[in-house]
């Protein structure tokens, strides 16, 4: 049987989040067809010249590329500009590295990354456009919102709820069960142990409020 040609992607951002991206979705066997990002002087990233910013997306889009991933850090930026990619015509791949570990019986939403060394487990939900981030664990029936970032090296037991845009920052970790609100902040190296109010900046061990924001 022929082999199938390369699926192209129009990768968006063109920073160190980026950098990870792309080699994630090289090694799943896509290509990049195009690099953009908000800051468009020509230079090269891994090997890829970015192209412009994001209003190429609509030529690219005419020239036939209809699939994307938005590679940026920021929770809120990413879910942004994926709204606009999406208006746009572009359907959002996931990007999983081949050394992840993802649970047949979990399921994943578009736009999702999943880096090296990840465990998630079984019956795990991951919403659109969430990064699984680096050697992080989650476990049964974990649920992660959309646009969260779960940090390098985070372990979250069963039945953790992370809501929409919540970041969970390096080497944190969360008790089984317990809900962290959305748009929460959990400092690096923090251990949740009860439940944290949506837009909450939480740290220390155990994790404790610090200040209160908008959700
Ligand atoms: O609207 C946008 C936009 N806004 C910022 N459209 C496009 N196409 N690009 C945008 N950018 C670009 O994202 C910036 O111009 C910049 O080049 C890039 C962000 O790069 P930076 O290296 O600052 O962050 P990052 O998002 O790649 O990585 C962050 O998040 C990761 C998860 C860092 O904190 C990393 O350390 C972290 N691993």
């Amino acid at each position: 049987m022929p082999a199938s040609p390369p699926k192209e992607v129009v990768v968006l951002g063109a920073g160190g989040h980026a950098k990870v991206v792309i080699e994630l979705l090289q090694a799943a066997g896509y290509e990049i067809a195009a690099l953009l990002d908000a800051d468009p002087t020509p230079r090269q990233v891994l090997g890829h010249g970015v192209q412009g910013d994001d209003r190429a997306l609509d030529e690219l889009r005419r020239d036939g590329l209809s699939l994307a991933f938005v590679a940026i850090g920021d929770n809120r930026r990413r879910v942004a500009l994926a709204e606009a990619v999406r208006a746009a015509g572009f359907s959002l791949v996931n990007a999983v590295s081949p050394s992840a570990t993802v649970s047949p019986s979990a399921h994943l939403g578009e736009g999702v990354a999943i880096m090296a060394g990840a465990v998630v487990n079984a019956e795990v939900t991951l919403g659109d456009l969430c990064i699984v981030n680096t050697g992080a664990t989650l476990d049964h029936e974990v649920s992660v919102g959309m646009g969260a970032h779960i940090a390098p090296g985070v372990a979250i037991s069963g039945n953790v709820k992370v809501g929409d845009l919540a970041m969970m920052g390096v080497g944190s970790c969360a008790i089984q069960g317990v809900s962290i609100g959305r748009g929460a902040m959990i400092g690096a190296g923090a251990a949740v142990v009860r439940d944290i109010p949506d837009g909450a900046l939480a740290v220390g061990v155990p994790a404790r409020v610090r200040r209160q924001a908008d959700a």
